[in-house]
């Protein structure tokens, strides 16, 4: 009898799609899937992060079990697990003998590391195979990369609509003979914004034994526990998916942009966590969003939007991690050095608009994409927050925080660390666009009109302040330069205004200290 192939499938990994199943049936290959302690504590994940990824491989396991799959499920009570993939891998190996070790390729930097020892360690051949389930190869990127200073995402998202075919039409040209409808994804909240909520799943008996499993072990870690209500199988990923379609994609494109307190889902689709684990495909949910447009369902903004973040957006950010790492981990163009505040673990500021980005991001590990960018971001920005310490809060308390999609979002889309390689300019705002884009600023202690003195807005001096200290490096780039003539035209006294009130408040903020992301 020929000796069975391991093949390890990842927290990230959970597809039936995955290369390294392709062309196995049930009696070829014996599954190892492992929870372990690097993983849960590299950084100490939100609570409903670790509850998502255990409770997805515990069902995911049951559902090849069903198939007639052999799976070695190494669960983080087991007495002998190591805590390591490696140590659990190698320890497969000895207990299986396989003729073969077969796993697709890490996501993260961190894993692919350790993989790449185990050709060397391990007393049989290993075959590391490409993750198909990207549609960009990393050979597409450096195709597109090689060469360029700037690595505008837009010339990259043309590349792949032509490659997918999707919104295109018959004489190679996109549909609505435009590429990018960004423009008229912008509007601000009108109204009471009644979006019908993302649904919710109900924890079956696999998922509460994991949610009491987390509760007990990782209580230090940010986060509530519960509700819990993320989908962990494929089927609810599809319902959530369906809801989506059906109920907001048509108002996903306008309101792409638009906060409102209290809601972090509005018209998004709630959708990173399962598609970043494998639960959902990339190109099947880009379809299904076509078809609604060809229907004549949503219109072409909102599907071209939805489309852009991900054959876009999510592709893109993948290939510039792996084109740039591990430097990007490390990159500080603006020699940014101030402590992470405590309040970004506490939520305790009267800064309206953050706390309320806190509060979702702590309730649900989740909050839409302009907080994380234009309130959280942009305050760490404009801070000047050390972007060690800003990645570590986005990898550990989000439920989609993967470092290949967290790290090229916060090192070069919100705190331009790489010098401008992925934007091409800071997204630094003032109050101004918080108070265009939200309704947090009516019922906040500060004022968004006042520009300096106890109740200005943070933002307003904080945005000067930035400018001002970082003038040397962004006075060159065309797209702020101009800014620094009207920072001139104000003339000395109105600038030491900014400057005094800017520094006032940054004395005030406390700094979180050690414990909080990491061990
Ligand atoms: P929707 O608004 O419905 O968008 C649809 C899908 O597009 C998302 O599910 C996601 O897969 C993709 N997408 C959208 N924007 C981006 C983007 N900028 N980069 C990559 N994919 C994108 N997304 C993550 O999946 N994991 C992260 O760790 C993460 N960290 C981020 C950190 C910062 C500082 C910023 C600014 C953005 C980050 N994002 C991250 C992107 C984005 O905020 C989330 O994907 C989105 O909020 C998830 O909610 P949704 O599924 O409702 O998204
Ligand atoms: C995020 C995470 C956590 C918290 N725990 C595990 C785990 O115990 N086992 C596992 O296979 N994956 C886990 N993950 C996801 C992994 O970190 C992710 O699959 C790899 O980082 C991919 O590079
Ligand atoms: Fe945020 Fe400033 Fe508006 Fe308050 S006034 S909610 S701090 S932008």
């Amino acid at each position: 009898m020929t000796r069975p192939i391991l093949v390890p499938i990842l927290g990230d990994q959970l597809s039936r799609s995955l290369s390294s199943l392709d062309g196995l049936s049930p009696g070829d290959a014996t599954i190892l899937m492992m929870e372990v302690w690097d993983e849960a504590t590299y950084v100490k994940h939100h609570k409903q992060k670790i509850v998502l990824i255990f409770a997805a491989m515990r069902h995911f396991a049951a559902e090849l079990r069903a198939e007639g799959w052999q799976v070695d499920y190494v669960a983080l009570d087991d007495p002998a697990n190591t805590g390591s993939f490696t140590g659990e891998v190698a320890s497969a190996v000895e207990r299986r003998a396989p003729s073969e070790l077969r796993v697709t390729e890490a996501s993260e930097w961190r894993v692919s590391q350790a993989i790449a020892e185990w050709e060397g360690r391990l007393p049989c051949p290993v075959s590391i195979l490409p993750d198909t389930r990207f549609i960009a190869t990393h050979a597409d990127f450096r195709q597109f990369a090689d060469g360029r200073k700037h690595l505008t995402m837009e010339y990259f998202y043309r590349d792949m609509r032509r490659k997918t075919g999707l919104l295109m039409r018959d004489d190679g040209k996109p549909e609505g003979d435009q590429w990018n409808l960004d423009a008229d994804n912008r509007e601000p909240p009108k109204g009471e914004m009644k979006a019908p909520p993302a649904p919710k799943f109900e924890p079956d008996d696999i998922t509460r034994d994991v949610i009491d499993l987390v509760g007990q072990r990782f209580s230090g870690h940010f986060g509530d526990l519960e509700p819990f209500g993320w989908p962990v199988t494929r089927a609810e990923a599809l319902k959530a998916a369906e809801a989506f379609f059906a109920q907001r994609l048509n108002l996903f494109g306008p309101y792409q942009d638009a906060m409102v307190h209290g809601k972090d889902d509005l018209y998004h689709s709630m959708l990173s966590t399962s598609l970043n684990i494998g639960l959902l495909d990339p190109i099947e949910l880009c379809e299904r969003a076509e078809a609604e447009y060809r229907k004549g369902n949503a219109p072409l903004n909102s599907v071209e939007g939805f489309i852009r973040q991900i054959i876009g957006w999510r592709e893109y950010v993948r290939g510039f991690y792996w084109y740039t790492m591990p430097g990007l981990a490390e990159a500080n163009e603006l020699a940014a050095n101030r402590p992470l505040p405590e309040f970004f673990w506490t939520g305790d500021t009267d800064m309206r608009c953050l706390s309320d980005c806190i509060r979702t991001t702590r309730e649900d590990a989740h909050a839409h994409h302009i907080q994380r960018l234009m309130v959280l971001g942009n305050f760490c920005l404009i801070a000047g927050i050390s972007p060690r310490e800003v990645q570590d809060w986005y990898l550990a308390v989000y439920a989609d925080a993967f470092e290949w999609v967290e790290l090229p979002n916060v090192a070069g889309m919100v705190l331009y660390a790489d010098g401008g390689k992925l934007a091409t300019k800071p997204y630094a705002a003032s109050g101004n666009y918080i108070n265009k884009m939200s309704d947090y600023c009516g019922k906040c202690r500060y004022k968004v009109s006042h520009k300096t003195g106890p109740d200005a807005c943070p933002f307003n001096p904080l945005y000067w302040h930035f400018m001002d200290r970082n003038r040397e490096r962004l006075e060159s780039n065309h797209r702020i330069g101009r800014i620094f003539a009207t920072w001139d035209r104000m003339g000395e006294a109105k600038q030491a205004e900014y400057l005094e009130s800017a520094e006032k408040f940054l004395d005030s903020l406390v700094p979180a200290g050690e414990g909080w992301a990491r061990n």
